[in-house]
Parts: C-alpha cells; sequence; structure tokens
C-alpha cells in the first residue's frame, strides 16, 4: 500500500501533504509535477484526471483520489494516526478549532503563498500589494491568538491542546516561507516562537527554504 502524490519540492501545501505522511509512517511515493516552468498541472490531460482545479497537491491512495492539502491532512491523520488521533483530536471544540485554522490556512495560501509566487516564480499578474496586505493581516489574527493562549494557558499551538495539530502544519510553511514573499517577520514576536517550536519538532524534515533545527 503506498499512497501516490502529485508534487513540487517548492510548494509549500506539497510539503504539509510531505511531511504528514513521513509523521505518520505512511509509506508514499512522489509523482513529480513539473510546476515551474512546465506548468503541467494546467495540462488538459492533469486538468481531465488528477485535478480539475490544476492545483497540487493531489494523493491517490489505492485508487482514492484528493486534492486539497487541507482535505487531504484530515483524511490522513484520519485514517492512519488511528487510535491516538493525536494530529486530529476527536475533542469536538478542538476539531472546531482545527476547521477554523484549516479555513485560516487557505486564506495564508490566497495571500503569503501568491506573494512569493510573484517574487519567485514571476507571477507578476497578481496584486502584490493586495496579496503583502492580506497575509499580515491573518498574520496578525494568528500572533496574537498565539500570545493570548500562550500568555493564558500556557499552551504553545493553535488549537488549545498541548501537542500540534494538522491546524499547526496546514498554516506553517507560508508563515516561514514569508521572507520569499517579501514579507517580514519582525512584527509577529509570537509567530516567529511559533515557527521556531515546529521546526524543532522531532522528525521535521522542512523543504528549501525552511530548514530543520540543527543541532543546539
Ligand atoms: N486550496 C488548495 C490550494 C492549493 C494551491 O494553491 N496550490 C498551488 C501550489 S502550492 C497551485 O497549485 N497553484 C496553481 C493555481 O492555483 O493555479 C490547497 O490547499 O491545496
Amino acid at each position: 500500500m503506498t499512497v501516490q502524490l502529485y508534487d513540487y519540492p517548492l510548494s509549500g501545501n506539497c510539503f504539509k501533504v510531505r511531511q504528514m505522511l513521513l509523521w505518520l509512517g505512511v509509506d508514499h511515493a512522489s509523482v513529480p509535477v513539473d510546476f515551474h516552468p512546465g506548468r503541467e498541472h494546467k495540462s488538459a490531460t492533469f486538468l481531465a484526471t488528477i485535478n480539475p482545479l490544476g492545483q497540487l497537491p493531489v494523493i491517490d491512495d489505492e485508487g482514492f483520489v484528493l486534492r486539497d492539502a487541507q482535505a487531504i491532512l484530515v483524511y490522513l491523520a484520519s485514517r492512519y494516526d488511528d487510535p491516538r488521533q493525536r494530529w486530529y483530536p476527536a475533542d469536538p471544540k478542538l476539531r472546531g478549532q482545527v476547521a477554523m485554522w484549516l479555513a485560516m490556512a487557505d486564506e495564508i495560501t490566497r495571500t503569503a503563498s501568491a506573494t512569493r509566487l510573484h517574487d519567485a516564480l514571476g507571477y507578476t499578474h497578481l496584486d502584490i500589494e493586495a496579496c503583502r496586505r492580506g497575509a499580515r493581516a491573518a498574520f496578525r489574527v494568528l500572533d496574537d491568538h498565539l500570545a493570548e493562549q500562550h500568555a493564558a494557558t500556557g499552551l504553545r499551538w493553535l488549537v488549545a491542546a498541548p501537542e500540534p495539530t494538522i491546524a499547526d502544519l496546514a498554516c506553517f510553511p507560508y508563515v516561514a516561507l514569508a521572507g520569499e514573499g517579501g514579507i517580514s517577520l519582525d512584527e509577529f514576536p509570537a509567530l516567529r516562537r511559533w515557527v521556531w517550536d515546529f521546526r524543532h519538532l522531532p522528525g521535521f524534515v522542512g523543504m528549501s527554504g525552511i530548514f530543520p533545527a540543527g543541532p543546539a
């Protein structure tokens, strides 16, 4: 049993899925997609057979095909993290909080990831200032939440649980890569602490631009 991941190494959304598969110990293989410069994700074959939205990531788990990083994290954690459910806690309130932050992860992709596509891959048609404003607004919400929750409860992750969940994984990459889109994290100290904590999790592999923490 091998999960196939339609993958592009520089994609933060694909990173979320790779890292989850590794943490869950699920056997998997990458199916490389020539995202840039080939735009293979927009080819007629890809649109017709893999994802009509023309986006990565997509997984194929023994014929079960699923798109969208957040949906894939929910599926993988629900299917393969049993019985502990550490990554997708069963408690109804925690689950509600996870869903709330997964929606925020999509907003972060829409804004912060777009600034990186603009600056690093030449997607010059994007309204870069609107994307940067949107990313900073999302980061402000995350930063305030992390700071307030930590001060009130000592908890360090997005949902009110002692360990990180798929909510953290979903929001993480495009916060950590914000500098590649011209967004400084200087004004977001709680986010910087959270990125540091996340990079120090055992088994964190990272990706280009987000390196695992080295020895102390
Ligand atoms: N909501 C989707 C967004 C995925 C997404 O934007 N993926 C990027 C690669 S990181 C992509 O395929 N962009 C091409 C496009 O949107 O046209 C998810 O979270 O998976």
